[in-house]
This record gives C-alpha cells, sequence and structure tokens, in this order.
C-alpha cells in the first residue's frame, strides 16, 4: 500500500498496538514518545482523517435546504411543517472505502449519501442535523450530541430570527476561542433587498465581534436562488484542505515515530516466534539441568533401593529376611508425596544451580536469537524474574508428581508364602529330631520305625530340605526382585522427568516465547504504522 493510501486511522491503531504491545517490555523512550502523538492525535483522529462539518441552526432556517445545495441533489428532505429533519442526515464526498463509514458509524448518523469525488472537497462529510431549538426533545439532544462532535459548526440564521438571544447565549458564545470550528451563515437572503440584507448582515456582524467572535467568517446565502452558495462550498474547502494539511503533517509524526521505534523492531526474520522444533530442543536442554539440579537422580535411586528392599523382604529367606526391616525404607526418608511441603531432598549443591543457571542462559540466548537489544534486555528481565523461586517450585514438583504404581507383584507373594511353607517344613524336621533326640534319651528309639527316603532318614531331609529349598528359593528371586526394583526406578525416572519437562516448558520457556512474540507483534505494527 503506498504513502497516501493507508489511511491515519490505521497508522495511528497500528502506532497504538506497538506502544502497548512495547508498555511494561521497552525501556526505551521512543515509547513515551509514541505515546505523547497518540494522546495529541486524540481519538477523532483515530476514527479518520475526514473533515466534519454540520450545519445547524433553529427550525425553518433551511438547514435541509442549503444541505442539499451543497450536496447538488434531494437528500435531506426540507418541508412545510415544522420541525422537518428528525435524524441527522449526511453527505459524504470521496471516495469509498475511505473509512468515513466508520466515522459514520461513530457519529450514530444513519442517512448516508454519497457524492461523487470532487478534488477540493474530498473527505469532506457534511451533516445536517435536525433544528436546534426543536419542540421535540430528542431533536435537541441530537443536535447537542454531535455539536460536540464535529470539526466545522456551520450555524444557518435566517433573517427573522438572527438575533435570537437563545442560540448566541447557548451555542455561539461558547465557541469565542475557537473561531476555526464556526462558520456563521446568514440564509434566505432573497427574501431580503439589497438594503436590508446589507443592514441585516452588518447588525450581525457587531453582534458576533462583541460575542468575541471577530475571527469567525459571516456569509450570506440563498439555499433558494444559490446566492452566496459557491462562497460558502469555497469556505467549506478551506476547512477541508486545512484538516488535510493538518491529517499530513500528523501521517509525517506519526511516520517519524514509528520509523524511530523501528529502531528497536529488528531485522525481518529475526523477530519472529520460535517454531515447535526449536522450543522442543529449548525445553529438552533445560529439562535436563533442571532435573538433575531438582534430584531426581536421588528420588530414582531411592525408588529403586525401597523397591528392591521390599521385593528383598518379601521374598529373601525368612531366617535372615528380617535383618532388611531394620534399615528404614530410602524412599520414605526423601518425604514424598506432599505437593504442599518441601521434600527432605537434599538442597541442589553448587553444580547443579550453575547447570540450571547455564541452562537457562542457553536457552536465554537461544531464544533471544536475530532480537533488538531492547527486546534482549526484557528477555534478560523476564528470565531473572521467572528464575526466582524455580527451585522451589522444582522441589514440589518432585513431591507431588506420581512415581508409579506401587502394586505387590503376584510372584512375590507366591515367593512369600512359599517360603514360610519350607521353614515349617523345617521347623517340622527339626521337632520331629527333637522327639527322637528324647526318645533315644529315653532308650525308646527302637521301637518307633524311622521312615526313610533312599536311606536318609526323612526328618533329617525335612530340616535340611527345608532350609537349602529356602535360601535357593532366596536366590533365584533376587535378581527378580532386582530387575522389577530397576523397572520401577525407570518409571519414577520417567514420569519425574516429564513433570520437570512441563515446569522447564511452563515456567521458563513460555515467558521467553512471550517476549518473543510480542517482539513479532511490535514489528508487525510498527512496519504498518510506518509504511
Ligand atoms: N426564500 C427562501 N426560502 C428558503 C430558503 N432556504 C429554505 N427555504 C425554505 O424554508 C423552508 C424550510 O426549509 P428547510 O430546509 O426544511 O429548513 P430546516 O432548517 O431544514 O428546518 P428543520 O429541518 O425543521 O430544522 C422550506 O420551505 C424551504 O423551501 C432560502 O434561501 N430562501
Ligand atoms: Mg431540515
Amino acid at each position: 500500500m503506498s504513502r497516501r493510501d493507508q489511511p491515519l486511522a490505521d497508522r495511528l491503531a497500528a502506532l497504538r498496538e506497538a506502544v502497548e504491545v512495547a508498555e511494561g517490555r521497552l525501556d526505551v523512550p521512543e515509547v513515551g514518545q509514541a505515546r505523547a502523538l497518540l494522546a495529541k492525535a486524540g481519538a477523532r483522529a483515530a476514527l479518520g482523517d475526514a473533515t466534519v462539518v454540520a450545519l445547524a441552526g433553529a427550525t425553518g432556517s433551511g438547514k435541509s435546504t442549503l444541505f442539499n445545495a451543497l450536496s447538488g441533489s434531494q437528500v435531506s428532505l426540507p418541508g412545510v411543517r415544522r420541525p422537518t429533519t428528525g435524524v441527522a442526515h449526511a453527505t459524504v464526498w470521496g471516495h469509498p472505502g475511505d473509512g468515513s463509514d466508520r466515522l459514520l458509524d461513530w457519529l450514530e448518523v444513519p442517512r448516508r449519501h454519497r457524492h461523487d469525488p470532487e478534488p477540493a472537497l474530498d473527505g469532506l462529510v457534511l451533516l445536517d442535523l435536525p433544528d436546534h431549538d426543536s419542540v421535540r426533545l430528542e431533536h435537541r439532544l441530537e443536535v447537542d450530541r454531535l455539536v460536540g462532535l464535529v470539526d466545522v459548526l456551520v450555524w444557518v440564521l435566517d433573517p427573522e430570527k438572527y438575533a435570537d438571544a437563545a442560540v448566541h447565549d447557548r451555542y455561539l458564545t461558547p465557541l469565542a476561542g475557537h473561531a476555526g470550528v464556526l462558520l456563521v451563515v446568514l440564509n434566505q437572503v432573497d427574501r431580503l433587498d439589497a438594503v436590508a440584507a446589507k443592514e441585516c448582515l452588518t447588525d450581525l456582524r457587531g453582534l458576533l465581534d462583541r460575542e468575541g467572535l471577530a475571527a469567525t467568517p459571516l456569509l450570506a446565502t440563498s439555499a433558494r436562488t444559490g446566492a452566496g452558495v459557491a462562497e460558502l462550498r469555497g469556505e467549506l474547502a478551506h476547512r477541508v484542505a486545512a484538516r488535510r494539511a493538518a491529517t499530513e503533517r500528523l501521517v509525517a509524526d506519526v511516520r517519524g515515530v514509528a520509523a524511530a521505534l523501528g529502531a528497536h523492531a529488528g531485522a525481518d526474520d529475526g523477530a519472529r516466534a520460535l517454531g515447535r522444533r526449536e522450543r522442543e530442543e529449548l525445553v529438552d536442554e533445560l529439562g535436563d539441568a533442571l532435573a538433575e539440579a531438582a534430584g531426581v537422580p536421588v528420588v530414582t535411586a531411592a525408588v529403586e533401593r525401597s523397591t528392591l528392599r521390599s521385593g528383598v523382604a518379601r521374598t529373601g529367606w525368612p531366617l535372615i529376611r528380617w535383618t532388611r526391616k531394620l534399615r528404614s525404607d530410602p524412599l520414605d526418608r526423601l518425604h514424598l508425596g506432599d505437593e504442599r511441603s518441601r521434600t527432605s531432598l537434599p538442597p541442589a549443591g553448587a553444580v547443579q544451580l550453575a547447570g540450571v543457571a547455564t541452562a537457562v542462559r542457553w536457552a536465554r540466548d537461544a531464544a533471544g536469537e536475530g532480537l533488538p537489544q531492547a527486546w534482549r534486555d526484557d528477555l534478560r528481565r523476564t528470565v531473572e524474574s521467572s528464575e526466582s523461586g524455580l527451585a522451589d517450585r522444582l522441589d514440589r514438583t518432585v513431591a507431588g508428581t506420581d512415581l508409579g504404581p506401587d502394586r505387590v507383584p503376584l510372584w512375590q507373594r507366591a515367593v512369600g508364602g512359599l517360603q514360610w511353607v519350607l521353614i515349617l517344613v523345617a521347623l517340622a524336621g527339626a521337632l520331629w529330631l527333637l522327639a527322637l533326640a528324647a526318645l533315644g534319651f529315653f532308650q525308646l528309639d527302637e521301637i518307633v520305625p524311622l521312615p526313610r527316603v533312599e536311606g536318609l532318614p526323612l526328618p533329617t531331609l525335612l530340616l535340611v530340605g527345608g532350609l537349602l529349598a529356602g535360601l535357593l528359593l532366596a536366590l533365584v528371586a533376587r535378581p527378580l526382585v532386582g530387575l522389577r526394583a530397576r523397572r520401577r526406578g525407570r518409571t519414577a525416572g520417567r514420569r519425574l522427568r516429564d513433570a520437570i519437562d512441563a515446569v522447564a516448558a511452563d515456567e521458563v520457556l513460555a515467558p521467553m516465547t512471550a517476549v518473543r512474540e510480542d517482539a513479532a507483534r511490535f514489528r508487525a505494527a510498527v512496519e504498518a504504522a510506518r509504511r
């Protein structure tokens, strides 16, 4: 789009967006300058660069007739019955798409007519208002509302009521000091002869001068014969040109301020948002360092040892397995499982903390690549604020992560049960041997036959076999218990790592990505404003 085609309103909107994005992020004086310019331009300029001129005056003064004469067609119906015009009408000079519709929407003027383009008047929006002193309250309210919004007010008087004190006091006098926004027209001069017309004009001029409106132009017209209408049109063309010049000045100002902001917008491909692959890589790298610092290896090892401990206690040789229980569960000692309280994990040491700092700095540099210095500064501040509290957040994450199911496997229960059966068998053998010893003491062993298996006495077999089988079972089960412990450790490690990665993505990377996205938005807005 060329420089002329880009409407001021769009430029201002783009500049406003740039300032909003930069607010609280960019610490550069250019943002303040842009804000000041926006304030100067005001809300009205944001709606377009049209010159809004309203015809106002008493009922029957000839506003609608004059409006039609200027518009070159019968747009607003003049009438014999007073008051005639109830809602404001508009005629717009210029090309469609010039933003005047938006302006008229804002002014809430529903009746619109488009005049063919006419170089001197393009950009003019002419309004025909209801009468100011209407017997109908809604007419009066409508006039008061629009009079406050327009750029130029053409007050139409007629020879009979031109000195009406109500009009002068309420509408004209308050505009003293704003001569540029007022034009007074004495209409229906065809109803007066030349002398009377001159007298009337002199009188009116004196009245206006005394009211502080000496600088306000006074014109005589006849909407019926067309006398003076060309002069009025010329006066309007002046206003349009002046406003156009003001608009051009404002456009130049906006472009200048946007160009200054452009120094902080960066190169074309620099300030773009990060891609998915880049983000994943960053999360991965960060996750490694954060997991180490958060004690994930410690927890994983504890899970493994705890599982091993309980597995051995369950499947081991009953005669010695109770010794395992003397030591406390390594996992319990860490006090995991409660997100709200701190764990008893050792706080991250200097090495781990340095690892976190390095990873965060590395991610920050990667996220800041291609960004202008001001945005990199913002990135640094953002990262600093997200880094504080990170250790606590990691600790809570480790505490709150579900480490995976801790069900006792069926086979371990079965082995445990079997161990007890074998102990009972050995006990039976031992008791039997004791009984035999007692019988031997009383020399009664000859009467009780001793059952033998393959030549070996059964009670001996039961005692020794039970003990040996238990020991063997414990030895066979041990590697399986170890296998399960390692698997549980791995599952816990994976779950912890996922949780840590989520923290890395949400707490560290997300704020960085937000900075980048804002930088991209800022760049686009600045470009739109300076184009
Ligand atoms: N002789 C003469 N009559 C005029 C002139 N301008 C308007 N009239 C007549 O005055 C009457 C009122 O004109 P309008 O244009 O409807 O007046 P208005 O100011 O729009 O009135 P409201 O809409 O009621 O506020 C009509 O009959 C017009 O023909 C003029 O310059 N000379
Ligand atoms: Mg009218």
